[in-house]
This record gives structure tokens, C-alpha cells and sequence, in this order.
């Protein structure tokens, strides 16, 4: 094969795919066997839409196969995660991991890139690794670092028309992984050194959880101030020069709430908004769950019974299936963790069947409900109709 890809998970695979389907020979190596199985019947263990199509087109032709370990290559990709070790440690095993398993098969010539987020200073730290265990080849490998920035669910079009930033780790690393993207992709290549694309990638998710927490900070104000923030939010962005984000019940998913602590790791006396930001969008969460707390007691106290309560929505954001690090989620455990003795509904209508929930389509639940609280803005949502006698939580604009 002419490309390694290591790791074959939400970037990996969809990235592999459209090498393969591009007509280049594609290894795919991840360590989980069932995944390497699936992909070999050309079959997915992901939810992406028209990812399906891509992987079953790129394995019945045979430019794509999958494995549980590397082979030789000219080109290799690390596209593994990285995790924390607790909240404040990035963990870069996972690309340590991936860079042990190809050491022996690098040659001269070779193109090695890191597109996991990462840290600033890991290509650094993995060119540095690499020549220590190869110093034959100490100077002739090109090594670069190449962010991924596609939205999930919009994946196989952003993979191939989003602009890409490029950083190698010197000049002649850069013009070589630029040749490497410009055969698959549409949008612009920026070149750049691999600490500015490293750190690109980590300020592009700040930079939106920063304007997130300015919109949830409002929110808070607003309620205590007794303003519609919506109203708020829509009338200050008629100013030519302000956009104001959305407000909602947290902030979820799997890079935006996660890749700031990145920099706050390493830079904790610098990056003091960064890090405020993450306490405001995880405690706009804590937030709204005391407020079903708060909403259940008064109704009780006005009604003299316990309340019906549908909470609308689990998904980390609308329209979307993945629960993943969702703080709408969050707030349903914590409110059920709470319960006393009040019936509940939870209503998730991008998903059948969960394995902790018991779910209630979304139209019972919210005529059922006497107090309905709105998480994620699914687009069902927006045709049930308010009454009186219903309490409304809304945290995440479906009346606005
Ligand atoms: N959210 C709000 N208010 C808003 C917008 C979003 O509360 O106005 C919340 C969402 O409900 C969700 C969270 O923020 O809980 C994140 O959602 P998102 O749609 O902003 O982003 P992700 O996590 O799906 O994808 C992001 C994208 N990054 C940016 O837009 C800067 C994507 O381009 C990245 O590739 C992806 O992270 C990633 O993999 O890093």
C-alpha cells in the first residue's frame, strides 16, 4: 500500500475511505478487532452519513483493507485519540503507541503525519522519539502535523472541501504533505510550522467554547434579570459588528468541551478566559438541573401533588444521534438522581432504544408532562405547541 492509516475511528476511517475511493492503496490499522472485521466486509461501526457507501465502494475494489497491525508504507498517518489521563493531563499514548508500531518500517523518503489533536510540541516530541530509536535516518524523514476540523455528520463533504492547515516540522515536511492533501483535497492548504498547526487546531474549538460561554453567561444574567436572552441575543446581533453564539443547556460532544484544556494544561497562568470559559459552559449544566430541581419543588408546593416531567432531548447537540460527552445527558442523570417519586419521560427522537433510559416518543411525553424542559433543539421539537397549564423550561431556544 502506498498509505498507513492508524486509528479507524470518526476522522480515520472516513479519511481512509476517501484516499481509497481516490484509487491510492490504503492499509487501515486499529487496534480493535471487531472494527478491522467490520471494515473488511466493508461494512461501518460508526453513524456518518454516506460513509457507508465510500468504505463498501473502497474495499469491493481493493484499494482499501484493514489490519490489526501496520505494514510498509511510503506514507503514514496517526489519526488516534487522545484523551486525558484526568481532566487536566492530555494523554499522547495513543500516538506514542501508533509511532512505536511503524518505527521499524520507516524508510528514507518517508511522510509521517500526526492529524489527532494534540498538544503543542508533540510532532516535536514524536520527530525526537523517532531519530532516537533511528538515528540512520536522523534528517530524512518528513514529518508534519495536519489538524482535521470536520463538522460530525457533515464529514465526507468537509473532509474534502474545508481549507487545511499544514505544519511540518521544516520546510521541505511541509511541501511534502502539502503534495500528500492536494490530491484529495478541494479547500486551500495553508502552510504553516507544526506548533502553529498544532495549536491552530486547539484555538479554532477555544475560540467557539469561548463564544458558547459568553452566550450561557448571558443566559444566567438574563434570568435573574428577567430578560428574554434570545430576544436579547437577536436584537445586539442586528449591530454589524456583534454575533452573539446560542445559549443552551452546556457545552457537549467530544472537542469542543474537551480540546481547551489542552492549552490550560500547559498554559494555566496564560489562559485564564480559556479556562473560565469551560467552568461557564460546564456550570450553565449544573445550572439548568437545579432548575428542574427548583421548578419540580414549586410545582408541588402550588399543586399539592408530584408532577409529570418530560425531559426533551439526550444528544449533545440537534439533530444528531451521538450521546457522547452530552451535557443534556448530564442534566437527565442528575435530575433522575434526584427523582422522588414524580413520573418522567425522556425523549430522544434521534434514537429507538437506549440501554439506560426508558424513552417516550415526544409528542406523548409532551402532553403528558406538566413541566416539559427543553435540552437539545431537535427540529421535532419546534412544532409542539405551548399551554398555559404546561411549565416550560427552555434552555435551548425552541420558542425563541
Ligand atoms: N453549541 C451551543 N451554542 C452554539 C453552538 C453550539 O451551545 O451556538 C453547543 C452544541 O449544542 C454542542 C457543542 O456546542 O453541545 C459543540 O457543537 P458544535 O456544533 O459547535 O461543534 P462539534 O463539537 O460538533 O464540532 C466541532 C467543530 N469545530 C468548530 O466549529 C470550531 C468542528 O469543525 C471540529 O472539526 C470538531 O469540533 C472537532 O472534531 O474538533
Amino acid at each position: 500500500p502506498e498509505v498507513v492509516m492508524i486509528g479507524l475511528g470518526y476522522i480515520g476511517l472516513p479519511t481512509a475511505a476517501l484516499i481509497a475511493e481516490g484509487g491510492t492503496y490504503v492499509h487501515g490499522v486499529d487496534i480493535n478487532q471487531n472494527v478491522v472485521d467490520t471494515i473488511n466486509r466493508g461494512e461501518i461501526h460508526i453513524v456518518e452519513p454516506s460513509l457507508d457507501k465510500s468504505v463498501s465502494n473502497a474495499v469491493s475494489k481493493g484499494f482499501l483493507k484493514a489490519a490489526t497491525t501496520p505494514v510498509v508504507a511510503n506514507t503514514y498517518l496517526i489519526v488516534v485519540p487522545t484523551p486525558f489521563k484526568d481532566k487536566n493531563e492530555p494523554d499522547i499514548s495513543f500516538v506514542h503507541a501508533a509511532t512505536t508500531a511503524i518505527l521499524p518500517l520507516l524508510k528514507e523518503g518517508d511522510l509521517y503525519i500526526i492529524e489527532s489533536t494534540s498538544p503543542i510540541g508533540t510532532t516535536e516530541k514524536m520527530m525526537t522519539y523517532i531519530y532516537e530509536e533511528r538515528p540512520e535516518l536522523n534528517g530524512k524523514l518528513h514529518i508534519a502535523y495536519c489538524p482535521e476540523r470536520v463538522l460530525p455528520g457533515n464529514v465526507m463533504y468537509e473532509l474534502v472541501h474545508n481549507d487545511r492547515v499544514i505544519g511540518g516540522i521544516d520546510g521541505k515536511s511541509t511541501e511534502k504533505a502539502v503534495a500528500f492533501y492536494a490530491k484529495y483535497v478541494k479547500g486551500e492548504l495553508h502552510k504553516t510550522n507544526a506548533r502553529t498547526a498544532e495549536m491552530c487546531k486547539l484555538v479554532e474549538n477555544s475560540s467557539r467554547d469561548v463564544q458558547i460561554a459568553f452566550a450561557n453567561e448571558l443566559s444566567l444574567i438574563c434570568d435573574k434579570a428577567d430578560i428574554n436572552v434570545w430576544e436579547l441575543i437577536n436584537l445586539a446581533n442586528k449591530h454589524p459588528r456583534v454575533n452573539i453564539l446560542q445559549p443552551g443547556c452546556g457545552v457537549g460532544g467530544h472537542c469542543i468541551a474537551v480540546d481547551p484544556y489542552f492549552i490550560v494544561a500547559d498554559y494555566p497562568m496564560e489562559s485564564k478566559i480559556i479556562g473560565t470559559a469551560r467552568e461557564v459552559n460546564n456550570y450553565k449544566s449544573f445550572w439548568c438541573a437545579e432548575k428542574v430541581q427548583n421548578t419540580k419543588l414549586q410545582f408541588e408546593l402550588q399543586h399539592g401533588r408530584k408532577p409529570k416531567i418530560a425531559l426533551m432531548g439526550l444528544a449533545f447537540k440537534p439533530d444528531i444521534d451521538d450521546l457522547r460527552e452530552s451535557p443534556a445527558k448530564y442534566i437527565v442523570q442528575r435530575v433522575l438522581q434526584n427523582a422522588n417519586n414524580e413520573e418522567y419521560y425522556i425523549v430522544e427522537p434521534n434514537i429507538h432504544e437506549h440501554n439506560v433510559f426508558k424513552l417516550t416518543d415526544y409528542k406523548t411525553a409532551f402532553e403528558k408532562a406538566d413541566i416539559a424542559v427543553f435540552l437539545v433543539a431537535h427540529k421535532e421539537f419546534k412544532s409542539l405547541t405551548k399551554t398555559p397549564d404546561k411549565v416550560v423550561l427552555d434552555f435551548c431556544g425552541i420558542y425563541k
